[in-house]
């Protein structure tokens, strides 16, 4: 048995940073959706020019290229008995039609998921953090006006999904203001609530 996890929040909650902290605790790769996106931007392949026309307006890239790469990557990871089948989501699913696609995929591979971990953050402390890496990075995304649409596109189209989980009584809300290290800690006790 391995630990199949969907990492939520916000852009800026610390998504990213924490799937790969987690992924090394739990022995599993981190998937990162956006990563495979800049790969591919970087790369100039043909799914990375169709990426990049939406990423660096902040819109979601359409479900079909998105479902199918998702679809894909973890197909790709079954080599032999699926229970072994571990991972961490990061930034997939984020709209409803992505929740039951991600149902669909695992169920026709044979498995299911241990639930969703929420990381929480208002938006002036993510805006802030986004700029303060745009300083560094020089991100597309992350300027001022395409931070404000990616996080009214969150509010829209994610948010609602975390409704969804919970109902199935498979959502873990973190609270994810505060030091790197306090915001991993609370995510492994989130963890544990999500086994019971
Ligand atoms: P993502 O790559 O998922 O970008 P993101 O939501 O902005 O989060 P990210 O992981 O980068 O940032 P994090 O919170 O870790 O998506 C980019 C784009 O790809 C989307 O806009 C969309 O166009 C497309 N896309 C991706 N998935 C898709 C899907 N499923 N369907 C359709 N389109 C999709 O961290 C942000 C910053 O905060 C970092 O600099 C970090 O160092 C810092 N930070 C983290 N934790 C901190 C803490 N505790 N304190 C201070 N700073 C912290």
């Amino acid at each position: 048995m391995s630990a199949r996890i969907v990492l939520l929040g916000p852009p800026g909650a610390g998504k990213g940073t924490q799937a790969a902290r987690l992924a090394e605790t739990l022995g599993v790769e981190a998937i990162s959706t956006g990563d495979i996106f800049r790969a591919n931007i970087k790369g100039e392949t043909e799914l990375g020019k169709l990426a990049q026309d939406y990423t660096s307006r902040g819109e979601l890239v359409p479900d079909s290229v998105t479902n199918a790469m998702v679809r894909d990557k973890l197909a790709s990871k079954i080599s032999g008995d699926p229970s072994e089948l571990g991972f961490i989501l990061d930034g997939y699913p984020r709209n409803v039609a992505q929740v039951e696609e991600l149902d669909a995929i695992l169920a026709d591979l044979g498995v299911s998921l241990d639930g969703a971990l929420e990381i929480t953050a208002d938006n002036d402390v993510v805006t802030e953090r986004l700029l303060k890496r745009a300083e560094i990075e020089g991100r597309a995304d992350d300027t001022e006006p395409v931070i404000r649409h990616r996080l009214s596109v969150y509010a829209e189209q994610t948010a609602p999904i975390s409704a969804v989980y919970s109902e199935r009584g498979a959502l873990v809300e973190v609270d994810g203001i505060g030091e790197v290290d306090e915001v991993t800690a609370r995510l492994v006790d989130a963890l544990e609530s999500l086994e019971k």
